[in-house]
């Protein structure tokens, strides 16, 4: 039957540098960047050190002349503030709720100190690059460069070489190692390319279609009588629903009903790919004319982000473009939709001069996204790593990067992983859930971006009425700590836990998600001219910011403002108004030779706070001032 779910294949890994405000401002004192001594004579200073998640295996030397783009992330030290108007225009009892940020005002707030901008300037100085080499973020919080690999190599007191990642054939070119002037250390966070490796895989459970169940099962939705979903949503929900999911089951189960959006209400929709998914128009209107009759003839538009492209080829149509595409942009018609597609393939070997690749999809899509006025108000991504394979000071930056979006009043959705609280190494022999700092540790994988507090992370669930479905990602970062929102029914969840178990696998006082949960099996999807089933974290993703984003049209359309990030509100939903969501209390997410977690009632690390009732929702968000 159904291969769609089993796991995908290895994937990739990480280390940090965060400083303090007080430190960064207090070595401002004796920086003196503008002595006549050349940075370079200062010594140098281990900045980072990891080990290459697995499957990346090393080759020879780079050619001396191959070219890369080094990208400097300057620190921002004002970042508490921005955090704290996050916090502010995302809390519906605050009196700034809904007054988002315009990208200026972030900007300032992420900006370096000028101390930073002078010593990292005078630094390139001093190895000959002036200010027309020079390519900065509109905040001066990233400055890209193009520089011989010989060059970056003296500049950072390391070694290049090329890596393969086995399992995929992928190359890139990395070091394991890199280190700066000391003097530098505080006014430069990460340097990039150097230990964070490319990832491999998105977030789809399957890398190719299942067919559809035989045909005997069309022969029943004829005969099949309505069932009830028992929950807060209280309709009828077709009974093949639980084979086969289509648009319509999921406006029953989520009980949207026959709510349309506005095309010109200002509302819209991103979806983001990655990896050379690309999303095919001619698989879309196969979907619509099955799916979403009325749909038939409208599209999305393709914003190219770094040279990413769109092939239409139907060959090339890709499983995890097409999916998100399909459900986000099938539910939400006439809603406008946005696909970017995001270039970030490892650089070929044999076309070396290429100086542009740096394997950096989610700060190349950030860049594109935060430089733009008006971004759409709901983007979804269904890919992600697993957290310990992102080195730690990247992984705050995308973090950040994300939360500058949320306070510009979009609504950021990552699925929460097919994994459970493993890592979906399906070769036991290798690293099942190893840790991968030199200790080899058992330990569950938490994965991100969907660890990161700023953005909304979906969990999956499968059936009528649902349950957690046994892959949902859930689980606690080791790297972000619980945010506010989310703190009381966390803390409920864990002291109901058995007494001591998995201590040592995971961490209580991390960042835990997911958020909530979305049915995540047997969609429906056209891809490469043939329909089939596809399952995963990732279908449930584009289903709930789909849900989300009517809701921001129902918002909108009252001149109120969009939703903006979600959490501070959701979790206010539950506790004030649980019928608002669908509490899944069956099921748990095995993994690592655990059963991982329960499902449970309210809060749970499988299925979130739940699932969501659009229609009680709607009304809960008008009453929003
Ligand atoms: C940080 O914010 C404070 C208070 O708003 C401001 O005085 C200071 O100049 C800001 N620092 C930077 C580097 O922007
Ligand atoms: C699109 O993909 C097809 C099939 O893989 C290929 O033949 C064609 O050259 C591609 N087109 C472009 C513009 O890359
Ligand atoms: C950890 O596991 C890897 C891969 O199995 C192995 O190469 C390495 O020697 C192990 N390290 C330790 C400290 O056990
Ligand atoms: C657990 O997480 C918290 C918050 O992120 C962190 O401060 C603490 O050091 C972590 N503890 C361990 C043992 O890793
Ligand atoms: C999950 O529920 C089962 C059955 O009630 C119980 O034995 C197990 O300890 C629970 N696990 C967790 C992590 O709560
Ligand atoms: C079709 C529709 O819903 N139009 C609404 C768009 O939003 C404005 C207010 O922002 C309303 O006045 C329109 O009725």
């Amino acid at each position: 039957m159904e291969v769609a779910e089993t796991p995908p294949s290895p994937r990739v890994k990480m280390m940090l540098i965060s400083l303090s405000l007080s430190l960064a401002l207090s070595s401002l004192a004796y920086a003196a960047p503008f002595t006549d001594t050349p940075l370079t004579d200062y010594a140098h200073k281990v900045k980072e050190v990891a080990i290459p998640p697995r499957g990346w295996i090393k080759r020879g030397a780079p050619p001396a002349d191959y070219t890369i783009e080094l990208r400097i992330a300057l620190p921002q030290p004002n970042f508490s503030e921005l955090e704290r108007h996050l916090y502010e225009v995302s809390d519906p009892t605050h009196y700034r709720y809904g007054e988002y940020l315009s990208k200026g005002e972030v900007e300032e707030l992420i900006a370096p100190h000028p101390e930073s901008l002078n010593s990292v300037h005078h630094w390139l100085a001093t190895h000959g690059f002036t200010d027309d080499h020079l390519n900065r973020s509109p905040a001066s919080d990233w400055i890209k460069v193009n520089v011989p690999v010989s060059l970056a190599e003296k500049m950072l007191n390391t070694e290049y070489h090329v890596w393969v990642h086995e399992p995929t054939g992928k190359t890139a070119i990395r070091t394991t190692t890199y280190s700066l002037p000391e003097t530098l250390h505080h006014h430069i966070e990460l340097v990039h390319p150097t230990i964070h490796f490319p990832s491999t895989k998105p977030l789809v459970a399957t890398s190719h279609l299942s067919p559809i169940l035989p045909k005997v099962l069309g022969a029943n939705v004829a005969h099949a009588r309505p069932i009830v979903v028992p929950s807060a949503s209280g309709g009828h929900v077709d009974a093949d629903c639980n084979n086969n999911i289509n648009i319509k089951c999921l406006q029953q189960i989520y009980n949207i009903g026959r709510y349309k959006s506005s095309a010109h209400n200002g509302s819209r929709i991103g979806i983001t790919g990655y990896l050379e998914q690309f999303a095919n128009i001619e698989d879309l209107q196969s979907f619509y004319k099955e799916q979403r009759p009325d749909a038939v003839g409208s599209s999305f538009d393709t914003i190219s982000v770094h040279g990413g492209l769109n092939n239409q080829s139907l060959a090339e149509a890709g499983v995890e473009a097409n999916l998100d595409t399909q459900f986000a942009f099938g539910l939400t018609f006439p809603t406008p939709g946005v696909f970017y597609s995001t270039a970030g393939r490892p650089p070929i070997i044999n076309d070396l001069q290429t100086p542009d690749n740096t394997n950096e999809p989610y700060q190349d899509w950030l860049d594109y996204v935060l430089d733009h006025p008006n971004p759409p108000q709901v983007v979804s991504t269904s890919y992600g790593d697993d957290e310990q394979t992102v080195p730690e000071s990247y992984a705050r930056r995308i973090c950040q990067g994300l939360a500058q979006l949320g306070a510009r009043g979009v609504s950021v959705f990552f699925s929460s992983g097919d994994f459970g609280v493993g890592d979906g190494d399906p070769n036991p022999e290798t690293q099942i859930c190893k840790t991968n700092d030199g200790r080899n540790v058992t330990r569950f994988m938490p994965a991100f971006p969907a660890s990161c507090p700023y953005v909304t992370t979906i969990g999956g669930t499968v059936h009528i009425p649902e349950v957690a479905i046994g892959f949902s990602g859930g689980g606690f970062s080791d790297l972000f700590p619980r945010p506010a929102y989310q703190d009381s029914v966390v803390s409920g969840y864990l002291k109901n836990l058995p007494e001591g178990i998995y201590a040592g696998l995971f961490n209580s006082s991390g960042r835990a998600y997911p958020d909530l949960a979305a049915q995540s099996s047997r969609y429906v999807v056209w891809v490469g001219g043939h329909s089939g089933h596809v399952g995963g974290t990732s279908a449930s993703s584009p289903t709930v910011a789909a849900i989300f984003s009517l809701l921001n049209d129902v918002r909108i359309s009252h001149g109120l403002s969009p939703l903006g990030f979600l959490n501070p509100l959701i979790y206010k939903i539950q506790a004030e108004h649980p019928e608002a969501l669908n509490d899944i209390t069956e099921g748990n997410n095995p993994g690592c030779g655990t059963q991982g977690f329960n499902a449970t009632k309210g809060w749970d690390p499988v299925t979130g706070l739940g699932t969501p009732n659009f229609g009680k929702l709607k009304d809960i968000v008008l009453s929003l001032e």
